[in-house]
């Protein structure tokens, strides 16, 4: 079980990276100290990608209160190259056995068109992969539903794009492989406070139906929601009718401070203007997007329609739909949530490990309740080398492996930590009840 391909799937800036990011960040101290396993990143960033800790510092970013108090727009801008982040989790109370990789393919949203140069990459890359991850933006699927406009939710929701995904995933693995589907709802604090994530729950499943249905095909696949708060501390507050939407150019004699500007560029085709987009309240009047604070038009200051803006990604035509939703920082940045999926990637890693080995789960689990640990511990010092010189490290490693990840995953389960928020919508990992189960 050394490692693990997992897909990440969704529209672009829906919040891919954000995810990793923050299950990153909360759960690696208590990992450590009260589970003895250490969680570290181990991508490589030689390419030069956001690293996601800088991710972590644009979501800090966007709870700022010193700019104002006010609700600010959502971000326009995902990440742009395809990407590989690495999770490395090694099991510290057991000495000499192989840490387990967790490899996120973190992909572009466009990439997942057709038309894409990418396209047929992502298409071999799925193949490999047991896990696929959709990030759904939250805001955005509540929009559709409101919109009942199938175009919309063609376009905000990548479901063209995800049924070619589910149809293509863990191609090279077999029909007989696990998987794992986790439609991951971000963005949703809003809807978690109000007590109306019972919707969100309903949404996914009706606008991911027939991807549901094509995983039917696999003998061994669990489909769940999971949602996430990446931020905590930021909840939807309304979206902008586009037609209210504006791009304010500045009178380029102005000053204008880093938090009141989004872009430099020639946006509105009269010379470089520092650029931001708005709210319009009146003839004279709009509310910035990056503070929520109003801003009087003076000068040569401009104000352009969204629609009037050819280049993404202010651009609104049909074909790039955005819902402009704002959002009002209320609290510190605490995610929520976020280990409980790390935590079902853990279980999914040990499941499909003992599927492989042909081991029972259920076996495992006592066998690492009744201090069997122990003893494989003893033995692994003192028949080490004698393994080493006659090459069956691996699996005999594997199988340490396996009971410790079941012992530290047990213990988990009783944990208060995790809440257990989350909607197993199929799961035929475990058909008899038997194999498969925590
Ligand atoms: N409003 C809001 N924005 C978020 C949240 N989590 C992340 N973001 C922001 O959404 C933007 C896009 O996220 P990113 O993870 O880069 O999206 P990706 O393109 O799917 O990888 C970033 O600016 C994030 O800071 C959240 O919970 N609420
Ligand atoms: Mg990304």
């Amino acid at each position: 079980m050394s490692s693990i391909n997992v897909m990440l799937f969704g529209a672009s800036r829906s919040g891919k990276t954000s995810i990793l990011s923050s299950m990153l960040t909360v759960s690696r101290t208590y990992l450590s100290k009260d589970y003895n396993l250490l969680l570290q990143d181990k991508t490589d960033y030689t390419d030069g990608k956001t690293t996601l800790n800088d991710s972590k510092l644009g979501m800090e970013n966007l709870l700022k209160k010193d700019w104002s108090p006010e609700p600010r727009l959502g971000d326009l801008t995902g990440s742009q190259q395809l990407s590989e982040y690495r999770f490395q989790l090694t099991i510290t109370s057991v000495q000499g056995v192989d840490p387990l990789t967790v490899n996120f393919i973190d992909i572009p949203g466009e990439n997942f068109k057709q038309i894409h140069p990418a396209y047929n990459q992502v298409c071999d890359l799925v193949k490999d992969c047991q896990i696929l991850m959709v990030a759904v933006d939250t805001p955005s699927l509540l929009y559709t539903d409101n919109m009942q406009d199938a175009y919309y939710d063609e376009a905000l929701n990548c479901v063209e794009e995800l049924r070619d995904m589910v149809s293509l995933w863990g191609m090279n693995r077999g029909k007989e492989a696990l998987r794992l589907l986790v439609f991951v709802p971000i963005k949703c604090e809003y809807w978690v406070q109000k007590n109306r994530m019972d919707k969100v729950y309903q949404l996914i499943e009706k606008v991911y139906q027939d991807q549901i249905a094509i995983t039917e095909n696999f003998s061994k696949v669990k489909i769940m929601t999971m949602p996430v708060e990446t931020i905590g501390g930021l909840l939807f507050d309304h979206y902008t009718e586009p037609d209210r939407m504006k791009i304010l150019a500045y009178d380029p004699d102005k000053k204008v401070f880093q938090k009141d500007m989004e872009d430099n560029r020639n946006l509105v085709g009269d010379g470089d203007r520092d650029c931001i987009r708005c709210e319009m309240k009146s003839a004279n009047i709009v509310t910035l997007g990056k503070t929520g604070l109003p801003y009087c038009l003076t000068g040569k200051d401009r104000l352009v329609d969204v629609r009037e803006i050819p280049r993404p990604p202010y651009c609104f035509r049909e074909g790039y739909p955005i819902p402009y939703a704002w959002f009002k920082p209320v609290g510190e940045y605490k995610p929520d949530n976020c280990d409980q999926l790390l935590l079902e990637i853990m279980k999914f890693m040990v499941q499909d490990a003992a599927a492989i080995a042909n081991q029972k789960v259920r076996t495992l689990i006592s066998a690492s309740n009744s201090g069997s640990l122990f003893l494989f511990d003893c033995l692994w010092k003192i028949i080490r080398f004698i393994l080493k010189t006659i090459g069956i490290l691996g699996s005999f490693s594997q199988e340490t492996q396996l009971v410790a990840m079941c012992r530290a995953i047990s213990k988990m389960k009783e944990d208060k930590r995790f809440l257990g928020k989350y909607k197993v919508i199929y799961n035929s990992l475990d058909p008899d009840g038997s194999d498969f189960k925590f």
